[in-house]
């Protein structure tokens, strides 16, 4: 095989980055593991559980639940097929803000649970009222999302952990993105702030691991519990991972860049980031362009679609959000230098 791997010194579009060099060699080391067989590769199993326990602490949890997923997809997945296992209705249905990612646009199609989408407000989080006005008796989860994919807000969450009482549904947060910025910001989106019954975290996404590393977490066994089937034929008797055969490099780069990395070296990415983002958004909207404050360190802006696309030309990857503003995620592999080249080119290109 020829190819060069992904060249990121000018991806500015991705939730996901180069991992930490101790996380780099802690996958190659577990390539040939699977946690999902822990009968027979105890090793990476008991990793597992030293990952989800440290999982816990970011997310506020004493005794936390869950599992290393393939990403933020299944463990989103996981979540409505916990939440619709356990709910007593044959007609159940899952409400959710309109900014929540497509993944649970998979989970209604693979489960057969009906999506109730509710608006945002003029600054991207859900209308509480309006989730309160489409959950009913058969709603069976209800959706918060910690830093959403497009504009990186962060829902009432509280406000929603009531509806989901009131309703007798339960709380899922996503925070496939955001759970390793969140923790150094003053928003309230942990367990112990926030009545949440599950939670997806990304470890291949800000918190520098190896893909693939997803985080699903739960405060109760019985949500594990109703995801489990049984396993005649292995060691273990239940399992409760969607995937069968999982990749053990993922578990051990959660491991490997969680003992490195927390809690300073996440703090410092996350300054870092948040700076790059504020000269960012102030740098585009000196030029002119309507900016979204960007709250985490994701910015969108209202550029042309003839400069956004003379800017991917010059081989910056950039992405749309729906709206069609452009959006840029700083990932900790985009340095300031990269962003200084990048708006050079904004100023050579939107000229021409
Ligand atoms: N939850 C949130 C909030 C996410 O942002 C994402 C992924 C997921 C769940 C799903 O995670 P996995 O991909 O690990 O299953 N976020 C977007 C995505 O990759 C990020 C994105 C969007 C990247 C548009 C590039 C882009 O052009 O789907």
């Amino acid at each position: 095989m020829r190819a060069e791997p992904q060249d990121f010194s000018r991806v500015l579009s991705s939730m996901c980055t180069e991992p930490h060099p101790v996380a780099r060699e802690a996958a190659e080391a577990f390539l040939a593991t699977n946690p999902g067989d822990p009968g027979t590769y105890q090793t990476v199993a008991e990793l597992e559980t030293d990952a989800v326990d440290a999982l816990g602490e970011i997310v506020g949890l004493d005794d936390p639940h869950g599992y290393v997923a393939s990403g933020g997809t299944e463990a989103n997945i996981q979540a409505v097929r916990a939440a619709r296992n356990l709910a007593a209705t044959e007609d159940p249905n899952v409400v959710l803000p309109e900014s929540a990612h497509f993944s649970f646009r998979k989970a209604a199609g693979l489960l057969g649970v009906e999506l109730r989408t509710a608006p945002v407000d003029d600054d991207y989080r859900v209308h509480v009222d309006a989730v309160t006005e489409l959950a009913d008796a058969d709603t069976a989860l209800v959706v918060g999302v910690a830093g959403s994919t497009e504009y990186g807000r962060v829902d009432p969450l509280d406000a929603l952990a009531d509806v989901a009482d009131d309703a007798g549904a339960l709380l899922h947060v996503d925070a496939a993105w955001g759970g390793f910025v969140l923790p150094f910001t003053d928003r309230e989106w942990r367990f112990d702030h926030v009545d949440a019954d599950t939670l997806t975290i990304d470890p291949h996404k800000m918190g520098c691991a190896a893909i693939p590393a997803g985080g699903f977490l739960t405060r109760s066994p019985e949500v594990l519990d109703a995801l489990a089937v049984d396993t005649p034929y292995l060691e273990s008797t239940d399992q409760a991972t969607l995937t069968g055969t999982r990749s053990g490099a993922g578990v051990a780069s959660v491991v490997a860049a969680l003992e490195e990395l927390w809690p300073e070296g996440y703090r410092e990415q996350y300054v870092r980031a948040q700076n790059n983002a504020d000269w960012l958004a102030d740098a585009l909207a000196e030029r002119g362009y309507d900016v979204v404050e960007p709250e985490l360190p994701l910015v969108a802006a209202d550029v042309p679609p003839t400069l956004f696309d003379r800017l991917r030309e010059e081989g910056w990857r950039i992405s749309r959000t729906g709206a069609g503003e452009l959006r840029v995620v700083c990932m900790p592999h985009v340095t300031r230098e990269m962003l200084e080249s990048f708006v050079a080119d904004v100023d050579a290109l939107r000229r021409t």
